[in-house]
């Protein structure tokens, strides 16, 4: 296991009309690395002087050459946003990997390429999706004919997570550039690296000025909140915790603003004794454990058909115990830190309340010894328990941590109705050879995404959202461009 490099401190300015500035209060915070807590940086902390700066910014843009841009004109130069992330591939990788901690491997394979993928998609959705018309009787006989437009909506404010920073960001910033808007990026405090390197790409494909803004700060009392309560931001899109999403409805009340939220999940994964078992043990792999669990699709409660419940309880246990942290740059990593101590002491809290609850600990459970400077980052074990009644606290509530808890059923009923059995309503993963009871059952369970037979498996023209607790509205293909749109009818008397 070798030691992370150190890296220069990094200064994150806020990136305004085309530039980058310093908070005008001068407050700034420290940025740390999860692999071993080193200092990596410093963020300016936006207040409203930044928020007010970057929405006048974001409304110039629009009546100025953005506003007259044609849908062709701006796909091409989103085309071209692409092409300069792939360029500067190796830095977008540097800079999540400080960030997060997570392996190299799967920011190459996996987060950052989909980050320039995000924009080509929604460069390629907006120019081929048409509007509706109607050819519509009036009692003259001549009749009138209907036809919708869109329009941009506006400002957008545009406030992200820690989790897959650049994916989820894009994920956002690129529908909503598509559809003509301009946007303020409220990056996660704890990432504020590609939403700034952003910036750089903007200017360099020639975006114009105020199109694409960023404020870094925190969420309550800071540039988050004075985000969500400005007067003159039309709609903001939302991907974090269902109880932040709540405070932000709140703080948009008045205005009733338009809101799109990708919130958490206690997802379930539904394991029949007829599955391709291996199979549903690489996926669950995956699913629990990819990104140190922290995925809002990933999975925290499998239930898995008595007849394969032991065999499958312990092919996880072997398989987690085969996971390697260690520092991102190693190839053989392939297992990263929490992304703060912070949240590490929250799911620790999780760890002692399931064996206070009665849990059995498969594996895991506590702190992996790391050596060198390793050791004070922020590592838990990947962690598997059994045992458990569906009232405890650890099947309940989202932890967003590298762990799960396996319970047996014995009846298709029995396990849709566990797996409803919760707030939330994200995402589910069947493993059946049946192909009539994954139709029936992905039918009855009542999530925004069933995977079959797969996990995780994107296809970005899909409705993609959470149901319950778990979302407000959809994104992804056209549904983004709902969203990212004001819709208008023009009927014409013939
Ligand atoms: P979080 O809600 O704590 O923070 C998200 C963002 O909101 C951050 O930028 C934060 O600064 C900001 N924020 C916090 N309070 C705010 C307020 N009052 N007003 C305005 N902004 C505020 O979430 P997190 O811890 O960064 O991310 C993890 C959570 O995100 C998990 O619950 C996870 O399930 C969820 N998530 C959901 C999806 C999805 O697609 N459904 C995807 C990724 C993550
Ligand atoms: O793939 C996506 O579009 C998406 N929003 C993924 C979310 C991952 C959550 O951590």
């Amino acid at each position: 296991m070798t030691n992370t490099p150190q890296a220069p401190l990094r200064e994150f300015k806020h990136f305004i009309n085309g530039e980058f500035l310093a908070s005008r209060s001068q407050k700034t915070f420290e940025k740390r690395r999860p692999s071993d807590n080193a200092l990596i940086g410093t963020i300016h902390e936006g207040m409203s002087d930044e928020i007010d700066a970057a929405v006048q910014a974001a409304r110039a843009a629009l009546e100025g050459p953005w506003g007259r841009m044609t849908i062709e004109e701006r796909s091409t130069l989103l085309y071209k946003v692409a092409d300069e992330i792939t360029r500067r591939f190796d830095e977008f990788v540097a800079a999540e990997m400080a960030d997060t901690g997570q392996p190299k491997t799967m920011m190459e394979h996996a987060f950052i390429p989909r980050g320039a993928a995000n924009f080509k998609i929604f460069a390629d959705v907006v120019k081929n999706v048409a509007t509706e018309s109607f050819q519509t009787p009036t009692p003259d006989g001549a009749g009138a004919l209907n036809y919708a437009i869109r329009s941009p909506k506006g400002v957008i404010g545009v406030i992200c997570p820690w989790n897959s920073p650049l994916l989820l960001m894009t994920w956002k910033v690129a529908p909503a550039l598509a559809c003509g808007n301009t946007v303020i990026v409220k990056p996660s405090e704890e990432t504020p690296g590609t939403a700034t390197l952003l910036g750089e790409v903007m200017n360099a494909v020639g975006i114009p000025k105020g199109v694409y803004n960023v404020v870094h700060g925190f969420g309550p009392n800071s540039a988050g909140e004075f985000l969500t309560k400005h007067d003159d931001v039309d709609a903001i899109t939302f991907t974090g915790e269902t109880k932040t999403g709540a405070a932000i409805i709140k703080a948009g009340a008045d205005a009733i603003r338009d809101v799109s939220f990708e919130l958490g999940g206690k997802n379930a994964g539904l394991i029949f004794a007829d599955c391709d078992f291996d199979a549903a043990i690489d996926s669950a792999v995956r699913s629990v454990f990819l990104n140190c669990g922290q995925v809002c699709l990933g999975t925290e409660r499998l239930y898995v058909e008595r007849p394969i419940f032991d065999r499958f309880v312990t092919a996880l246990k072997t398989r987690a115990e085969a996971l390697k942290p260690g520092s991102p740059e190693d190839k053989g990593t392939t297992f990263g830190p929490l992304i703060s101590q912070e949240h590490r002491n929250k799911v620790l809290s999780y760890y002692q309340k399931a064996k206070a609850e009665g849990a059995t600990v498969v594996t895991g459970g506590g702190v992996p010894v790391m050596t060198d400077t390793l050791a004070q980052g922020s590592w838990v074990e990947p962690t598997i328990w059994t045992g458990l009644p569906e009232s405890a606290s650890v099947v309940r509530e989202e932890i967003f941590g590298p762990c799960c808890h396996i319970a047996p059923f014995d009846t298709e009923e029995e396990v849709i109705r566990l797996a409803n059995d919760t707030p939330y309503g994200l995402s589910t993963t069947i493993w059946t050879r049946d192909l009539s009871r994954a139709h029936r059952v992905a039918a009855k369970v009542n999530v925004g995404i069933t995977w079959v037979n797969s996990w995780f498996l994107r296809d970005l023209r899909t409705p993609f959202g959470g149901a319950k607790q778990s979302g407000l509205g959809r994104e992804g293909g056209v549904h983004s461009l709902e969203f990212y749109s004001e819709l208008r009818n023009v009927c014409i008397k013939l």
